[in-house]
């Protein structure tokens, strides 16, 4: 066995199902091991930072490790932004980088694509990573992979593994798993104690999910929990998605001013407000962090868990969640779930578009065809997700970089053989959404709304007297042809269900449909947001 199949299996045994990589010369000995060994596919794109929000998309979707393989260098530094975005999101994606060999690194030359020495590298991608290592001796990289890879899904954060070019093929051992992780039941007993002592001391306890205990896949686990504690539910931002397959079981998506305002009101004014695995955050928590009484929540996120003045360490949010099952008893009967508010209807045919009505033919084709999962990127078309069905989400809700909805959406089919739905406004479009003329390649047919208005104009919110927010007209739709795909120009409602229903039918191929908006349309939640937003800058 060589290296590279030590490590391709290392990650096989950790959920990986593919791997997405662009060469270069210092990775091609990699790359060629690689397809040889023909353990795990590859997937070339065309752009790193597209790359690496496929792995972490596909990390994401279907749970396990991502896997994203670069150059050194030029290829590598591309990737600082996607692997930054999986640390604020904590997603355990893998990158693996080739790099110049012991021998070249001392012949005293500067080599192409180094910085300012040789580990400039390694140091930008140690403020972006859980662990990291490099793998220049095969006795030590056995072990070295199992501890980096264990890290990545332990602490659900992105792990760096560095290849030295003359390393890929050189006889290596199959590396073993990394010593089980020490759990102190007794604290975890304590702490599941006290937590529960505290709700059932509140009045108006409170369940706000994020983003963890989809990493961890506990999302069951609390739902029963929520279930038998009767706690009311509702996700966070970064946490949409959440409990989409339980119906009825969450009553939405908290956004403090720029949310519903009775779900905001139950949440600011819960006296036990459970915060599980939910990153608290002004994005989160929209313009409302002040809002919230800290004192009063109970938060569980990253092994701690604090509650009024006391801190427990070292918790793991599983662990936490079984011991809490373990002292709750199943009620007798379920509780009745929330009922569904009635979904607003489709406007009529003749009228231009908005991103409500977009929001209302998406849940009517959901509504006969069954869901699609949601890949979406940062502008209104997020804040237009909000309006739509309870379906499996992916967004970069918190750390919020553009040009994540394409090659998430392509990461998202990769993996788990679904169909996606991208959202995408036009600016972030214009980053990534070139990766789509490889959907073809890699199998993938996603579904994409591009929300064109010609601008930048989630930003031209905040500063409305500044011109440089236009970006001009793009006929999105004539290039889908050219990518291998299909393109369809929609300017009112009545095209937009036509096109809709064109696309779901039509398999094999992308369907891009470029959705013409107005200046200054806006979906509800972004016209609430930008109204709380002028109301507090106005107060301070
Ligand atoms: C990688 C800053 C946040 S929102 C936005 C920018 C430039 C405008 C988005 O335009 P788009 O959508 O996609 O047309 P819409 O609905 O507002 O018109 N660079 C990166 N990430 C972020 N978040 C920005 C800049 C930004
Ligand atoms: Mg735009």
């Amino acid at each position: 066995m060589n290296l590279t199949q030590a490590l391709l299996h290392a990650l096989k045994a950790r959920g990986a199902t593919e791997i997405f990589g662009i060469p270069g010369d210092f990775a091609l000995p990699l790359f060629g091991a690689i397809e040889d060994a023909n353990i795990l596919p590859l997937y070339t794109l065309s752009h790193e930072p597209g790359l690496g929000f496929a792995a972490d998309a596909a990390a994401r979707a279907r749970g396990g490790l991502g896997v994203a393989a670069v150059t050194y260098g030029a290829g590598a530094l591309n990737m600082i932004n996607p692997m930054a975005a999986a640390y604020a999101e904590r997603v355990p994606l893998v990158m693996l980088s080739g790099a110049p060999a012991a021998h070249e690194a001392s012949s005293g030359l500067l080599l192409h694509h180094q910085v300012k020495s040789l580990d400039s590298q390694w140091r930008l991608l140690e403020e972006v990573t859980v662990d990291r290592a490099r793998l220049d001796d095969v006795r030590t990289a056995p072990a070295l992979i199992a501890r980096v890879l264990d890290q990545a899904l332990r602490r659900s954060g992105p792990v760096y593994l560095e290849i030295p070019r003359d390393m890929p093929l050189q006889a290596c051992d199959l590396s073993e798993p990394s010593p089980e992780q020490i759990i102190d039941r007794e604290r975890v007993a304590a702490c599941a104690d006290e937590l529960l002592e505290r709700l059932s001391q509140a009045r108006r306890p409170f369940m706000l999910i994020g983003v963890e205990i989809r990493r961890y896949g506990i999302e069951d686990k609390v739902a029963e929990l929520a279930r038998r504690l009767t706690l009311p539910v509702a996700t966070t931002l970064m946490g949409r998605g959440l409990f989409a397959h339980c119906h009825g079981a969450t009553l939405g998506t908290y956004l403090g001013l720029a949310g519903e305002p009775s779900l905001s009101e139950q949440v600011e004014n819960s006296d036990g407000l459970l915060l599980m695995g939910a990153v608290v955050s002004d994005s989160n928590f929209a313009v409302s962090a002040q809002r919230i009484d800290f004192r009063h929540a109970i938060r569980v996120w990253q092994g701690r868990v604090e509650m009024g003045h006391h801190l427990y360490t070292d918790v793991p949010i599983d662990a936490l969640v079984d011991a809490m099952l373990a002292r709750v008893a199943k009620p007798p009967q379920l509780r009745e779930t929330a009922s569904p508010r009635p979904l607003p209807d489709v406007p009529a045919p003749e009228q231009p578009l908005d991103p409500s009505a977009i929001a209302a033919a998406v849940n009517q084709l959901m509504m006969v065809h069954g869901p699609m999962p949601v890949a979406c990127d940062v502008g209104d078309c997020l804040f237009t997700a909000l309006d739509l069905l309870p379906t499996d989400f992916l967004a970069p809700g918190y750390y919020a970089t553009m040009g994540y909805g394409v090659p998430a959406g392509l990461g998202l089919q990769v993996s788990t053989g679904r169909r996606p739905l991208i959202l995408v406004g036009d600016g972030a479009f214009q980053m990534t959404g070139w990766e789509l003329g490889n959907a073809r390649a890699l199998g993938c047919d996603p579904v994409v709304l591009v929300f064109n208005n010609a601008s930048w104009e989630m930003l031209r919110m905040f500063q409305p007297n500044s011109r440089f927010h236009d970006r001009g007209e793009w006929d999105f739709a004539a290039m889908a042809g050219g990518m291998g795909g299909v393109g369809y120009r929609v300017e009112t409602v009545g095209e937009l269900v036509r096109a809709l229903a064109l696309a779901h039918a039509d398999r094999g191929r992308f369907q891009l449909l470029d959705l013409r908006l107005a200046p200054g349309v806006l979906s509800p939640t972004l016209q609430r947001f930008v109204a709380a937003v002028k109301r507090l800058s106005m107060r301070s």
